[in-house]
């Protein structure tokens, strides 16, 4: 039997795929664009099923948009072993957040196939729809749903121009509420261990010379949507000590986000990302600003004081300019803790083939933060160049992406060979 450290993933192959994925974008767009509900990403789809049954998998499309493709294993009885990842991206992303965990889920899959390295459990290998935070504040919709977290509340939820998550759904083809019923179908299967290939898309594995990241954690996501009501006036002739501006408050609530997140004694990021005036005319005071934001920590007691702390500072700013503001919070995820289980496994899976790793934590969210409340997950994290992502310049080497699938690969034999009741 081929013993796994020889597992040799064809760079060649796995480029290849890289390069024709990243073909299909928004031409109109900057970097690669293939946003969740877009026509850019419903032809990737198709082209991934194809990759997928070409690979060896048997695909079906779910009720929540995502493609699912099956490895039987020979005892189709066992609790089964899930990976994947997204291949949606931002406005102006790159070509390996998310990407690089599903086509190098299909290279581990041809060389557990080409190696007859028969697995003992069904391997499933999901690309997740829309992953990537999209207009209604809400990332990872397909493993969200899988997991029973999306509600009929977030399928009401609108975008700037009144249209619905829901519409969103109808117009990709796929039923809201067969959506909301995907977690129930997909519950039906017993679970066994998720693991989850991504690029780091930040500088910590560079920085420290390591091939590997062990996922130790991923953070926590809440946003902030602020919305200043202040009085417009004739910008020619409001004296300027007798102004209720709006944007100016709004303007102080960014810093007051910065200084924020500047402060985490842990990793701790603030972020503002949009901010939009009313009515924006050169000559008008503004009168109505909302602003957009987000605070994340793996650290939930610092997130939840330093969350008081910028409400207590954006309210105490506006008042001294004579403007209302309203702060609407929500989550998109909680802290999610990686499975003691898998973290090892990786770590060993790491030592077996001589990569250097380094127990990290993720800022950035994951579908493994829902997935794991199906079952224990881990998460293995490959370099990205100058910690780069969502945006064109990402970029991780295809030796860094082959050592990540020999490790991905080792993982999941080691995890088939876990017991049913392991810790
Ligand atoms: O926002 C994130 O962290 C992820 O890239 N969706
Ligand atoms: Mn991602
Ligand atoms: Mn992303």
């Amino acid at each position: 039997m081929t013993d796994i450290k020889t597992l040799d993933p064809v760079a060649e192959r796995v480029q290849q795929d890289l390069d024709s994925l990243a073909e299909i974008r928004d031409p109109g767009a900057a970097g690669w664009t293939r946003t969740v509900f877009s026509e850019p990403y419903r032809a990737s789809r198709d082209w991934v099923r194809r990759r997928m049954t070409e690979a060896g998998l048997t695909v079906h499309a779910d009720g929540a948009g995502n493609l699912v493709g099956v490895l039987p294993g020979r005892n189709p009885s066992a609790p089964a072993l899930v990976t994947g990842s997204h291949t949606d991206t931002v406005e102006g992303g790159g070509r390996f957040d998310g990407i690089v965990g599903v086509l190098g889920s299909l290279e581990v899959v041809r060389q557990l196939r080409e190696h007859d390295l028969g697995l003992n459990r069904d391997l499933l290998v999901v690309d997740f729809l829309g992953e990537e935070s999209n207009d209604y504040g809400l990332s990872c919709l397909g493993s969200r749903s899988l997991a029973g977290e999306l509600t009929t509340e977030d399928l009401d939820r609108r975008d700037l121009r009144g249209v619905s998550l829901a519409e969103r759904y109808l117009g990709f083809g796929l039923d809201p509420s067969e959506v909301l019923a995907s977690a129930a179908r997909f519950a039906r299967r017993d679970l066994h261990r998720y693991v989850e290939l991504h690029v780091e898309q930040g500088p910590v594995l560079e920085e420290r010379g390591a091939a590997i990241g062990v996922v130790t954690a991923i953070a926590a996501i809440r946003r902030l949507v602020a919305t200043f009501t202040g009085r417009p006036d004739h910008a020619g002739t409001r004296p300027m000590g007798d102004r209720h501006d709006a944007l100016v408050a709004a303007a102080e609530a960014v810093l007051a986000v910065r200084q924020e997140g500047c402060g985490a004694p842990v990793h701790g990021v603030a972020t503002t990302s949009r901010i939009d005036s009313d009515p924006g005319s050169p000559n008008v005071v503004p009168g109505l600003v909302r602003m957009y934001a987000e605070m994340r920590s793996v650290d939930t007691g610092w997130l939840t004081d330093a969350q008081r702390r910028l409400a207590t500072e954006i309210e105490r700013k506006a008042a001294g300019h004579g403007v209302d503001v309203d702060l609407t919070w929500s989550l998109d995820n909680e802290r999610v803790g990686t499975s003691q289980s898998v973290h090892e496994v990786v770590g060993h899976a790491a030592d077996a083939i001589g990569a250097t790793w380094e127990p990290v934590p993720s800022g950035a969210t994951h579908d493994a933060v829902h997935i794991a409340r199906l079952c224990p997950m881990g998460m293995i994290f490959v370099p990205s160049r100058d910690g780069r992502s969502h945006c064109p310049e990402e970029w991780t080497d295809i030796a860094d992406v082959v050592t990540g699938i020999q490790v991905h690969a080792a993982t999941l034999i080691a995890l088939d060979r876990l017991p049913d009741d392991a810790a």
